[in-house]
């Protein structure tokens, strides 16, 4: 459609649309000025004297405009500092200002297209490590790992009257991975500070902790229990907990172990429910 009008006219190919609108709008701007100009220079000598803007600034603003500000509005437009402004430098510094805001706003958009840019890379990544995300048959991660720091033991048993114990942890995932701490020393409380690994590919898995005294001549004797489900700690966030220990038969009173736990079954998800 358009371009059968421009076949069917013979007048000379016209300017670039945006081009023409450009200056067209800089004409109407430059119009607006004039008159604004013509508004302040009131006694019409063509040029505006300090006053005539005081008088302007106060006739707009409805009260008496601050001088210190209009002093300085002045020399601004006052380019060359001879006390007086020409239709030339009002046009100037109005075009100036304009060119300032225009490239503030350029700037800005850089700024967010920049900002918008980053956004995305950062969503096309989580996307790919989403899809690309190996899941067990139960639907976490194949590299899924729960890290446990077992800290210390508090308020323990003591059966070897007047002897120090010699306890240590023992923790199993699912009954069935064994990984031993060191063997501490000390009377009622002891510190471990070890941490340990275990792989993890089921979330229904649990972790058992068996604390022994390793000093008796008839062999290690059992101090007390405790076990953590890996639901408790499906936030991935790290839990520090003080636990109380069983007795075989589900007791309490075998004091506490002090743990820190995380486990991280997804990089790109929190809580697998
Ligand atoms: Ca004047
Ligand atoms: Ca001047």
């Amino acid at each position: 459609m358009y371009s059968d009008q421009r076949q069917g006219s013979n007048q000379p190919s016209p300017m670039k649309p945006m081009d023409s609108k450009a200056e067209k709008e800089l004409m109407e701007k430059v119009a607006a000025l004039q008159q604004e100009f013509a508004a302040i220079d009131v006694n019409h000598d063509a040029w505006i004297s300090k006053e005539e803007l005081y008088n302007y600034l106060d006739k707009k603003s409805g009260t008496r405009f601050d001088r210190a500000i209009a002093d300085e509005i002045f020399d601004r437009m006052d380019k060359n500092h001879d006390g007086q402004v020409t239709i030339n430098e009002f046009i100037k510094v109005y075009i100036e200002a304009d060119e300032m805001l225009r490239r503030k706003i350029e700037a800005a958009k850089i700024n967010k297209e920049s900002y918008k840019r980053q956004q995305e890379e950062c969503m096309r990544k989580a996307e790919k490590e989403r899809l690309t995300e190996k899941l067990t048959a139960y639907g976490i991660a194949h590299n899924s790992m729960v890290h446990v720091t077992v800290l210390a033991g508090t308020d323990l048993p003591q059966f070897n009257y007047g002897e120090n114990s010699s306890p240590y942890v023992e923790v199993t995932l699912n009954d069935q991975e064994r990984i031993k701490t060191r063997i501490a020393s000390g009377s009622r409380n002891v510190e471990w500070d070890e941490k340990i690994n275990f792989d993890v590919v089921n979330p229904e898995s649990y972790l058992k902790f068996i604390v022994y005294d390793s000093r008796l001549p008839t062999g290690d004797s059992f101090l007390g229990e405790t076990t953590v489900r890996l639901s408790e700690i499906q936030d991935q966030n790290q839990h520090e907990a003080v636990l109380d220990l069983f007795d075989e038969h589900g007791q309490r009173g075998r004091g506490q172990l002090h743990l820190k736990l995380q486990w991280i079954h997804s990089k790109v998800r929190k809580g697998y429910y």
